[in-house]
C-alpha cells in the first residue's frame, strides 16, 4: 500500500518561515508604541515578494513547495537618479557579455573543454554588473564565484575568465586554479574570491583600512549569499567594518537557494537587510534583476563610503536561475518558481526598458549591439581554446617564495598613525609595521 504523504509537524511549523504573517503587530494601529523603537529599512524596490517555501517531508523524501501568490505582474524597471543613458547603454552590454560568456562556457564544459566544475550567475547578471560598476579605479571589488559580471566590469576579459575554467597556461593564475580563484590587486584592484563563505567581508574590511592608514577613504564592495551570510566570520567583519566606519559595501544576494536549502530554511527574519540594523548601520532592499535599484543603491552606498561614513548593507533580492554549479540540476527549486522569475529576467526587462520604454536604442542598434557582443566573445572562445596547457614543469614554479613575492607595497602612500604623548598627538608617517 502507497505510504500516506504527510507534512512532517516541524515542516509545518516551519511554513511561511522568516516571519511572514507570524509577527505581531506593533500596535493595533500598526504605528510603534512609545515603548517601542522603529528603524527604518530603505526599500528600492517596485514589487514585494509575497510567496515562500515550505518543506514537505514524505517519509524519507524532503522536497519544497511554494506558497502563496505567483501570479502578480512582472514590476516595471525603476529609472536611475543618476545614470546617464550612455551608462545605462554600457551596463546592458555588460550583462549581455556575463550571460553569452557563461553559456559559452556552459558549452565548453560540454565539450570536455573545462577543468573542474562551472559556476553560473544566470539571473544576477544585474546584480553582479550593475554593483561593480558603481566603483571608480581607487575603490577595491571582492567577488564571489557567480560575480563573474564584476569581473568583467572590472577589467578583466571574457577570454581571462574562460581560459581561466580551461586552465590554460595563458589564463590569470597560469593554470593553477580550475575555476575563478583569481584577482588583481597591483592594476584593477580586485582581491580573488575566497571559497570560505564570509571570509571576503573582513578582508575586503582591512582593504578599506589600509587605504584609511594611508589617509584615503574608499569604497570596497563584496558580495555574500542568502546561505553565507550566516556564517560567524560575516558578522565579526560587517562588525569590525561598522565599529571603525570602514566604506564596506556588501551585497547580500539573496538568491533564494543556498546549494539545495531554500531562504526560508536559512534565517527567520524577513528581510536579511534587516540584520543591518544590529550592525548599526544602514540597510537597504533592491531587486536584484533590476539594474538600476542596484546602480543606485551601490551608487548612494560608495558614496557614503568615499565619505568615510561607513558600511552599507544591501539585499539584493532575485533568483539563481540554475544549481549551485553546472552538476547539479537543481531538481529541488519547485518549477513554478524557476517560471515566475523567467518573467523577471533582467536582461530580457532591461532590453525592453531601453528600446521599448525608453526609446533610448533602436530594435536596429541593439542587435548590432548584440552581434558585437557575440564577435567579441567569439573571438575570446576561439583564443582560449587554440591557448595552450600549461607545461609540466611550470608546477613546480610559484612554490616557494621568489624574490619580492611577498613584497606588500602600499597602494595609496605612507601610512599615517598617530605618535607622541597623549597631551600633544602629532602625525607622522610610519611604514614601520610594514616591513
Ligand atoms: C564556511 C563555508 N561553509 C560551507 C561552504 C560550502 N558551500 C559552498 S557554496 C555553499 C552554498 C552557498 O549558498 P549562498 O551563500 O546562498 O550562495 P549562492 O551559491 O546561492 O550564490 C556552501 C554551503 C563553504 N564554501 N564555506
Ligand atoms: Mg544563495
Amino acid at each position: 500500500m502507497a505510504k500516506k504523504k504527510k507534512t512532517h509537524p516541524k515542516a509545518a511549523m516551519r511554513a511561511g518561515s522568516n516571519g511572514r504573517g507570524q509577527r505581531p503587530p506593533a500596535s493595533p494601529a500598526g504605528k510603534a508604541t512609545p515603548a517601542q523603537r522603529t528603524y527604518t529599512i530603505l526599500d528600492y524596490r517596485l514589487e514585494k515578494l509575497s510567496f515562500a517555501l515550505r518543506q514537505v517531508r514524505a517519509g524519507d523524501e524532503v522536497r519544497y513547495e511554494v506558497t502563496g501568490d505567483l501570479s502578480a505582474p512582472v514590476p516595471p524597471i525603476r529609472e536611475s537618479k543618476y545614470l546617464s543613458k550612455q551608462q545605462y547603454i554600457e551596463i546592458y552590454r555588460w550583462m549581455l557579455l556575463n550571460r553569452k560568456m557563461e553559456t559559452a562556457l556552459e558549452n565548453l564544459y560540454k565539450q570536455g573543454k573545462v577543468v573542474g566544475g562551472v559556476y553560473f550567475g544566470l539571473g544576477q547578471e544585474a546584480c553582479s554588473c550593475a554593483s561593480a560598476y558603481a566603483l571608480r579605479k581607487e575603490d577595491w571589488l571582492g567577488p564571489m564565484i557567480r560575480n563573474q559580471g564584476s569581473l568583467l566590469v572590472r577589467g578583466f576579459s571574457a577570454r581571462d575568465i574562460m581560459m581561466q575554467y580551461m586552465a590554460k597556461a595563458g589564463s590569470p593564475t597560469k593554470g593553477r586554479d580550475a575555476s575563478s580563484h583569481f584577482g588583481d590587486i597591483e592594476k584593477r584592484n580586485v582581491v580573488a574570491p575566497i571559497s570560505t563563505l564570509g571570509d571576503l567581508i573582513p578582508v575586503l574590511a582591512g582593504v578599506a583600512l589600509g587605504a584609511r592608514l594611508q589617509g584615503r577613504n574608499i569604497a570596497v564592495m563584496t558580495y555574500i549569499g542568502d546561505g553565507g551570510q550566516s556564517t560567524g566570520v560575516t558578522y565579526e567583519g560587517l562588525n569590525f567594518a561598522a565599529v571603525q566606519d570602514l566604506g564596506l559595501v556588501l551585497f547580500v544576494e539573496n538568491n533564494l537557494w543556498g546549494y539545495s536549502t531554500p531562504a526560508d530554511m536559512q534565517f527567520r527574519v524577513k528581510d536579511l537587510a534587516e540584520r543591518a540594523i544590529a550592525y548599526g548601520i544602514p540597510g537597504v532592499i533592491v531587486d536584484g534583476t533590476d539594474a538600476c535599484q542596484v546602480y543606485d543603491a551601490a551608487y548612494e552606498a560608495c558614496e557614503r563610503a568615499r565619505r568615510g561614513q561607513g558600511p552599507t548593507l544591501i539585499e539584493a533580492k532575485m533568483m539563481r536561475m540554475k544549481g549551485h554549479a553546472i552538476h547539479d540540476a537543481a531538481e529541488y527549486v519547485p518549477r513554478p518558481l524557476f517560471e515566475y522569475w523567467k518573467k523577471r529576467d533582467c536582461i530580457a526587462r532591461f532590453e525592453n526598458y531601453l528600446v521599448n520604454v525608453k526609446k533610448w536604442f533602436s530594435a536596429e542598434e541593439n542587435r548590432k549591439l548584440i552581434e558585437d557582443v557575440d564577435r567579441e566573445l567569439e573571438a575570446d572562445r576561439d583564443f582560449a581554446v587554440a591557448s595552450p596547457m600549461p607545461v609540466p614543469e611550470s608546477a613546480a614554479g610559484g612554490v616557494y617564495c621568489e624574490a619580492g613575492c611577498h613584497e606588500i607595497k602600499p597602494k595609496y602612500g605612507m601610512p599615517r598613525a598617530r605618535a607622541g604623548t597623549a597631551a600633544g598627538l602629532k602625525r607622522t608617517d610610519a611604514a614601520v609595521h610594514l616591513k
